[in-house]
């Protein structure tokens, strides 16, 4: 093997538990920290892989650090090659399934892989995998929980103002009365012409999704998100028969084959993938590739700063949800001009650590 091709030597992982500047209160339980783990996946050739995965849970956060030293001793001595080492890591988790920690941790370490990827290849990851970068138009998906109608106007302005072309209403309020006095209200204080889509976080029952969606339906949303269980595709797709909005689904499939079955259930128009939990950026060029077979939407979740790439390689991208969580312990936050991600130029993904703000917020 020649000695550039870069060899995985180590790996470092550290939880951070980084303050959200809008904490967000969905039906589905309320985030104001963001516990990540950020991964230094690093090589003999000197060439470091950096991402990070989002954990949800503060309590996560010890288990999952040792869980991805453990992954990553198994793959010292390893050409860096992301494929390789996802189907490596795939085969030892066969037993033990390679859903929830397992799906994080594996995907976080795909994501770092990839970085090395790109940086070897002294590109962005976008031109790695064989995409020019393009401006990918954002919706704002900071903040706008579940905090009443007046709060979330005031905050719907705000968030809107710097430009982008839409912006995420959660839902799921303790009636439907709630929910459209929110969409009224948010409505009448953004731009004319600012798209919203919405989440129900999978709080409703299908028979009363399909109540409040019915209601939903004159108002020109974009889409209804998760509005039951995720994994209720049949139910999805019982809702998705009576629906005129568009059903949105895929953040908490874990891999292509949920997506799979999403698609098979009919349970969804559009598709949104977190890098996170569809498996990285491996998993979610798989998506990408489905989506794209059935001139399905893929819009991405979380992940702004990886998500950026992957949507201009995708052949039916539709929109990036951006949010701002790991902002401050990133060198170089993702930038957004005109309500569009800006993919940076440097080679790999572009996630490189603000130490202040790490060491300031480690856990
Ligand atoms: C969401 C996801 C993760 C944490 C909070 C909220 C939400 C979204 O479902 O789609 O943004
Ligand atoms: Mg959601």
């Amino acid at each position: 093997m020649p000695d550039k091709t870069p060899t995985i030597s180590g790996l470092r992982a550290r939880a951070v538990e980084v303050p959200i500047a809008r904490p967000l209160a969905t039906s589905g339980g309320s985030v104001s920290i963001a516990p990540l783990v950020l991964i230094d996946l690093e090589t003999k050739q000197g060439i470091v892989g950096r991402a990070y995965v989002f954990y949800y849970a503060s309590f996560a956060l010890a288990p999952l650090v040792a869980l991805i030293e453990a992954l990553g001793e198994m793959i010292v001595g390893d050409e860096a090659a992301p494929l390789d080492i996802e189907a490596k890591l795939q085969q030892r988790f066969r037993l033990l399934g390679a859903q929830g920690f397992a799906g994080i941790a594996l995907s976080g370490i795909d994501m770092a892989a990839w970085d090395i990827f790109a940086k070897a290849a002294d590109q962005p990851l976008v031109r790695a995998l064989g995409a020019a970068p393009r401006p990918i138009p954002a919706y704002n998906s900071n903040g706008l929980g579940i905090i009443g109608p007046d709060r979330a106007a005031k905050e719907a302005a705000e968030l809107a103002a710097p430009g982008f072309g839409a912006i995420k209403v959660r839902l799921g309020y303790p009636d439907i009365e709630t929910d459209l006095a929110v969409i009224a209200a948010v409505r009448g204080a953004v731009p004319a012409g600012t798209r919203l889509v919405t989440d129900y976080n999978q709080s409703l029952s299908v028979a009363e999704a399909s109540r409040r969606i019915a209601r939903l339906d004159a108002l020109g949303l974009d889409w209804v998100e998760e509005p039951t269980r995720f994994d209720d595709y049949a139910g999805h797709a019982e809702i998705r028969a009576k629906a005129r909005t568009p059903i949105q689904l895929g953040e908490n499939c874990w891999g292509p084959p949920d997506m799979l079955k999403a698609l098979e259930a009919g349970a969804c128009d559009l598709f949104m993938p977190d890098a996170g939990k569809i498996g990285g950026v491996t998993g979610w060029l798989r998506a990408g590739a489905l989506a794209g077979a059935r001139e399905l939407p893929i819009s991405s979740h979380l992940y702004p700063e990886v998500s950026a790439h992957l949507l201009a390689t995708a052949p039916s991208a539709h929109w990036l949800e951006y949010v701002d969580w790991a902002n401050p312990i990133l060198a170089e936050p993702i930038a957004i001009e005109d309500g569009n991600a800006v993919i940076p130029e440097h080679p790999g993904i572009g996630i490189e650590w603000n130490e202040r703000a790490v060491k300031k917020y480690l856990a």
